[in-house]
């Protein structure tokens, strides 16, 4: 697992661990995790450093990567030149990696970011405009294509998901501009109010983590020959707005207020869509959204309730 520490990371390795055993899942990251380090083996990597990459490779026998590190989109308009160099790199470093090594199989996440501003909005369609405007969706895209090459030229079986923003309580995100939807959770149990970047109506694609987490794990257990897109499958979820998911809050706690000071991160969310249609992704897998805005709504603050205390 390269990206162990991040937000999907720390899920995935956990649900990984469970199910393999804890010696059989190696986390890596940049920075130290005590927490992984505490429950198996973890490993400081710098996805950059292709040697070090081969090396572990090589030494621990593995078959398969999920490569998770990036710099996600509001992050990356601030560094527009790394956040391009880790993105791709890092991802034809692990593609090499496959190809030299023979890896059974490689997991890659892509995300919304790929569409832009002349793809259609509702209900966007697998094969659609794609001319991403952020830096990050620019690296996802060229990504995808990397992975559809690496494919079709080398036999390497990678598999990826467009994933839209993800909302968990094990971890926090961190430069993405979906991020509000789990920053409003944290704010509205410890401060009963939230200032979003967003404006009321901007409506994005979303998915509880629980569904992510299980819609990698039936792409990485589908038969090779099931999997019929190499370059990455749209993942649907849920579409709300930040007026919604606040009125959906307000339901459980009705002292909750939000305000909204939008900020560069408003051009970013109006590029992209406001709900996708992954068909393809039920048709050749079987995949299935199972959380709703509801549902998603009152696990979180169930969950998040456990660990933070009000702000006096
Ligand atoms: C972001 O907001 O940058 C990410 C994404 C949608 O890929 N969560």
């Amino acid at each position: 697992m390269i990206g162990a520490s991040g937000q999907v990371g720390t899920e995935l390795t956990a649900e990984l661990r469970a199910r393999y055993g804890t010696e059989k899942v190696i986390a890596t990251d940049i920075t130290p995790n005590p927490n992984l380090r505490e429950k198996g083996p973890f490993f400081i990597l710098d996805v950059l450093n292709r040697a070090q990459l081969y090396e572990i490779v090589t030494a621990h026998n593995v078959k398969v990567i999920y490569h998770l590190a990036a710099v996600l989109s509001a992050s990356g308009e601030k560094k527009p030149k790394f956040a391009w160099k880790l993105n791709m790199e890092g991802l034809l470093n692990v593609l090499d990696v496959a190809k030299d090594h023979k890896l059974d199989k490689v997991f890659w996440p892509s995300s919304i970011a790929v569409f832009g501003p002349t793809t259609p909005r509702n209900n966007t369609p697998q094969d659609s405009v794609m001319d991403p405007n952020t830096v990050y969706g620019i690296s996802k895209l060229a990504g995808e294509r990397w992975c559809q090459w690496y494919f079709d030229n080398h036999g390497v079986d990678v598999r990826s998901l467009r994933y839209p923003g993800l909302i968990g309580y094990k971890s926090l995100p961190g430069g993405g501009t979906t991020d509000y939807a789990v920053e409003i959770f944290y704010k509205s149990l410890e401060e009963h109010k939230y200032t979003c970047f967003l404006k009321p109506d901007s409506y994005l694609p979303m998915m509880y983590m629980p569904d992510a987490i299980r819609a990698t794990l039936e792409l990485m257990d589908a038969p090779a020959e099931q999997v019929k897109i190499r370059s990455s499958y749209n993942l649907g979820g849920i579409s709300f707005s930040p007026k919604e998911i606040a009125a959906e809050i307000q339901k459980h706690q009705p002292d909750f207020k939000i305000e909204y000071k939008p900020d560069f991160r408003q051009a970013i969310a109006d590029s992209w869509p406001k709900s996708i249609d992954d068909s393809r992704a039920m048709q050749d897998w079987n995949w299935k959204n199972q959380y709703g805005l509801k549902e998603m709504v009152a696990d979180m603050l169930t969950q998040i309730g456990k660990k933070v205390k009000p702000v006096s």
